[in-house]
């Protein structure tokens, strides 16, 4: 294997609280029931697949207008989250096993749905860790369609054959195994049957690529 795609929320950073946080603000103005286990749902889908997903839970009908007024509500209330973020956000058990990785000879990427990845990777000082970013701003298709990876190994230049995911969502997972990639759970992901590899701490990882 010659490369890790990394997954950003919930995988490297737990910016998946904060995105509960400001959907939780947004889901409580207009009444739609929102706990975490509707919030696992939202993990990795794109923002306004999310959106989708809150507003089955009203009856009320909203037009192609409101919603993405109620998405740009919640993307600003995300920032504003996210300005908060520093490096050490990001764990060191994080930091230390990417530099591992990397002397290790792998190549690492960023495969995330999110259009505030280099904002969230800016914010914590990881963004010159990875070889390639493909996320929310390069793609058409979010997860479990596999654009998202599949672009992350083109930027790579490597086959996905050659390359591991690292996924905390069902989404993520679903996208990997059907990229051709070899996918590793962890998280909530962890307890997903597809995963070829679960983890249940960060570090494993050096484990699993040995
Ligand atoms: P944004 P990931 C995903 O990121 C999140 O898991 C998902 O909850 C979010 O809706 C999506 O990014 C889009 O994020 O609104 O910031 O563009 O897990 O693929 O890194
Ligand atoms: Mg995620």
């Amino acid at each position: 294997m010659k490369g890790i795609i990394f997954d950003l929320d919930g995988v490297l950073i737990h910016t998946d609280e904060l995105h509960y946080q400001a959907w939780k603000t947004v889901a409580d103005k207009i009444g739609a029931p929102f706990d975490r286990e509707r919030n696992n749902l939202l993990r990795g889908v794109s923002r306004m697949e999310s959106l989708e997903i809150i507003l089955q839970g009203v009856s009320q009908k909203y037009t192609e207008e409101e919603k993405v007024s109620l998405a740009t509500e919640k993307n600003g209330v995300y920032r504003n989250l996210l300005k908060t973020l520093k490096r050490t956000d990001v764990a060191d058990e994080v930091r230390v096993t990417l530099a591992q990785l990397k002397a290790k000879g792998l190549k690492l990427a960023i495969g995330s749905s999110s259009k505030n990845a280099r904002f969230i990777l800016e914010q914590v000082e990881l963004i010159d860790e990875f070889d390639a970013i493909s996320d929310g701003n390069n793609i058409t298709n979010s997860k479990p369609d596999p654009e998202v990876f599949l672009k992350a190994a083109e930027y790579l230049g490597l086959d996905e054959k050659d390359c591991y995911v690292v996924e905390d969502a069902a989404a993520g997972i679903q996208a990997a195994k059907a990229g051709g990639f070899k996918a590793i759970g962890m998280g909530e992901a962890a307890k997903d049957p597809r995963a070829d590899y679960k983890l249940s701490t960060f570090s494993d990882i050096l484990t699993i690529v040995s």
